[in-house]
């Protein structure tokens, strides 16, 4: 797998190949390690972006599409996998909204704070922002009201990306609105040990923070 352990498109990769216990090396790639832009590289990944999974001769990039390949892969055991052709469709539909919904207000919000230094810091840009992802975390919220989870009333590879989401919201410098389903929720994601072990570490406040704790981190 190649990515930098804190991007957040590499934690729900990460996340995953813990909960299935896959054995996996991580090659740190992109930010301040590069990589991203080598012929090697982009033969795997035209995009020149983390991450990137090779298993075996096979490449693979887009995370969400990464987790669903190895649950189909590796979850012998259905650990991740929704139990039927509809609970997988609705993992889709969560992983897809994740990504193209959820996602674009809440990135745009973390370089607006964390990866912009305070002086600088836009505060309008910021609030709009704030008020589009809580748009998105409102809906999220009203869904796990009805089932605790994503889908199929446990956990499921579509709490991962939702999950890894969450866990670096709660955590900006911000202050938040009450999405009491949500912090149910994030508290039983808290007890997972490859949650604590691949998601659940500091990503920093600002510019400096970010890229020392980018190095520091295994
Ligand atoms: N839609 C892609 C987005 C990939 C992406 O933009 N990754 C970021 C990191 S989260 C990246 O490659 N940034 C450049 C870098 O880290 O060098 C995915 O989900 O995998």
């Amino acid at each position: 797998m190649f990515g930098r352990r804190n991007a957040s498109n590499v934690l729900p990769v990460m996340w995953t190949v813990g909960e299935l216990e896959i054995p996996c090396t991580r090659h740190d790639t992109g930010g301040s390690f590069g990589g991203t832009g080598t012929r090697d590289y982009l033969a795997m990944n035209p995009n020149g972006r983390i991450p990137t999974l090779r298993d075996g001769d096979f490449v693979l990039w887009e995370s969400n599409a990464i987790v669903r390949y190895l649950c189909r892969r590796h979850d012998g055991h259905g650990a991740l996998l929704p139990r039927s052709e509809e609970g997988y469709a609705l993992a889709d539909q969560w992983m897809d909204w994740h990504k193209t919904t959820l996602y674009p207000p809440y990135i745009d919000l973390t370089w607006a704070l964390v990866r912009t230094e305070p002086a600088v810091r836009d505060r309008r840009r910021i609030e709009d922002l704030q008020a589009q992802t809580e748009t998105g975390l409102a809906i999220l919220d009203k869904h796990l009201a009805r089932t605790g989870h994503a889908v199929d009333d446990r956990f499921t590879m579509a709490d991962i990306p939702l999950g890894a989401l969450v866990h670096r919201y709660l955590n900006l410098e911000i202050e938040r609105p009450a999405f009491p389903h949500i912090a149910s929720w994030y508290a039983r994601l808290s007890k997972r040990p490859a949650f604590i072990e691949h998601v659940m570490f500091p990503f920093g406040n600002d510019p400096g923070e970010w890229y020392r704790l980018e190095r520091e981190t295994p």
